[in-house]
């Protein structure tokens, strides 16, 4: 007997793939169940060959659903997930509603599976931002290794973090640009289009974006609170995969080839790092893959102790949809959930 599984924001980009990849990896499910909100009703998602029709969220009873993939956005999820989760059924959240509750697990499987213990208090457990889900199945080995003091990062994010709506803007500005239309910008705060725009999420006091902040939060409560971390998050027009341009300070020296040895020995991570012409993975390759990818690692000989390397992975993949599958395929190898049928 399997498990039955309800995806909240099945039209989505993130909903989508995580239909997919429920079907690609075989998970043990006897029922999945799309759901969205109600103007959605109806509409066909994919299943494999299968063809699902989208049920509303807002009256689903969730009381025989063993797991709810949730990737409504923050809102739906303050306003829906603790209902779920008092219904008996997990929710797998990918928003940024509950990282940051001590009573919340905020979970990479290979950086921190120890740490999903304590879901039941809410019977929620978050999935981290899409641009610290890679960045932390990179920096976890090697902090192990030579412990992180503080790490400096750029990211180039594509415009898929940014919704369904990311990605029409960017193929709208750009056939815009070349049949010479006039380029709207309503997703962006810019035109994004043959163009890079420093700003991911909204402004916090400080000057940071929140996007910015939520890579600081997330690698202390994952990782470890005394890593000290700066970010700068930049879009760029880029359809699928987030690409980071890291450098991190060690406590104890590590060359770049022990660097390369732990990282391709690491779970999740490729290391594909040939020093000439394209010995290097960016974006484009990433989309559709599983794997964080390392590249250009090498010595950072202006700190004691330095590393700087790229880091590319598909952020619907890795850093939402697949991560939250793992997470679900993590609390059954735990023998943490068992369907609800079957105890039934
Ligand atoms: C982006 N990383 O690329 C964001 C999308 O907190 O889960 C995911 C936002 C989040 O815009």
């Amino acid at each position: 007997m399997g498990f039955k599984i309800a995806v909240a924001g099945a039209t989505g980009n993130v909903g989508r793939e995580m239909l997919n990849i429920l079907e690609e990896r075989g998970f043990p499910a006897d029922e999945i169940v799309p759901l969205a909100s109600r103007r959605s009703v109806g509409t066909e998602v994919s299943y494999g060959d299968r063809t699902l029709k989208v049920k509303a969220l807002d009256n689903y009873d969730f009381s025989d659903t063993d797991i709810c993939l949730m990737s409504a956005g923050g809102n739906v999820s303050k306003e829906f997930s603790p209902r779920i989760g008092r219904q008996g059924c997990v929710v797998i959240d990918n928003s940024s509603a509950w990282r940051y509750d001590a009573e919340v697990p905020l979970i990479v499987p290979e950086v921190n599976p120890n740490a999903v213990d304590g879901f039941t208090k809410k019977n929620i457990i978050a999935n981290p931002n899409c641009s610290t889900a890679q960045l932390v199945v990179a920096l976890k080995p090697l902090h192990d290794a030579a412990g992180i003091k503080r790490v400096v990062v750029a990211t180039y994010q594509s415009v898929s973090g940014a919704g369904k709506e990311g990605m029409d803007e960017l193929f709208e500005q750009t056939r815009a640009v070349f049949v010479a239309d006039p380029v709207e910008a309503k997703k962006f705060t810019k035109r994004i289009a043959f163009n890079v725009i420093p700003h991911c999420d909204v402004f916090m006091e400080d000057g940071s974006t929140k996007e910015e902040w939520k890579m600081v939060a997330e690698i202390k409560k994952m990782v470890d609170p005394k890593i000290k971390l700066t970010a700068t998050c930049v879009r760029v027009p880029v359809f699928i995969g987030h690409s980071e341009a890291v450098n991190v300070e060690f406590e104890r020296p590590i060359t770049a080839e022990e660097a390369r040895e732990i990282l391709r020995e690491a779970p999740g991570c490729l290391v594909v790092d040939k020093h000439e012409d394209g010995g290097y993975v960016t974006p484009l390759e990433s989309a559709g893959e599983d794997a964080t990818y390392i590249s250009r690692i090498r010595e950072d000989v202006t700190i004691e102790n330095g590393l700087s390397m790229w880091v590319v992975a598909d952020n619907l993949r890795k850093g939402a949809a697949l991560n939250a599958v793992q997470i679900a395929e993590l609390l059954i190898a735990r023998g943490l959930i068992t369907p609800k049928k079957q105890a039934a």
